[in-house]
């Protein structure tokens, strides 16, 4: 079953969204199979957002994503990846729609509440980057029938 990496970054948690934004993927009938909150080393932050090294906003990015706790979360679910981004909205937030979590919530690129992994093989890669195996649950929500035919 497909899973991606998602996280609540520190202005998410400062602002007491954890709750709102768990609630959102759940309400939508993904299951949560990882879930911890950590202060992000800076080792971590760099490996994470590797792919925009060279960017000029890869320092305050990273100053940000160390900043406070984030929670980092494992979803799983038919098509979740993509739907989780969806969900999430477009990275600037005043230009992700209403309905969004960045849309409802956010209004500055560099405060946009949460990460989801952007692909397949991306999600692999960030799951494996921030959770050992152990710390995943495998489970079969009773739901199930009821929310997949
Ligand atoms: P996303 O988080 O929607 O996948 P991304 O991978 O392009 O977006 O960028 C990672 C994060 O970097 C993003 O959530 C916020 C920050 N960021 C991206 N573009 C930025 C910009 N032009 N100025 C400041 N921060 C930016
Ligand atoms: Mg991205």
């Amino acid at each position: 079953m497909e899973r991606t990496f998602l996280a609540v970054k520190p202005d998410g948690v400062q602002r007491g969204l954890v709750g709102e934004i768990i609630r959102r993927f759940e309400a939508k009938g993904f299951t949560l199979v990882g879930l911890k909150m950590l202060r992000v080393s800076r080792e971590l932050a760099e490996e994470h957002y590797g792919v925009h090294r060279e960017r000029p906003f890869f320092a305050g990015l990273v100053e940000f994503i160390t900043s406070g706790p984030v929670v980092a979360m494992v979803w799983q679910g038919e098509g979740v990846v993509a739907s989780a981004r969806k969900l999430i909205g477009a990275t600037n937030p005043l230009q992700a729609e209403p309905g969004t979590i960045r849309g409802d919530l956010g209004i500055s690129i560099g405060r946009n509440l949460i990460h989801g992994s952007d692909a397949p093989e991306t999600a692999q890669q960030e799951i494996s980057l921030w959770f050992q195996p152990a710390e995943l649950a495998s489970w079969d929500p009773c739901l199930g029938p009821w929310l997949v035919e």
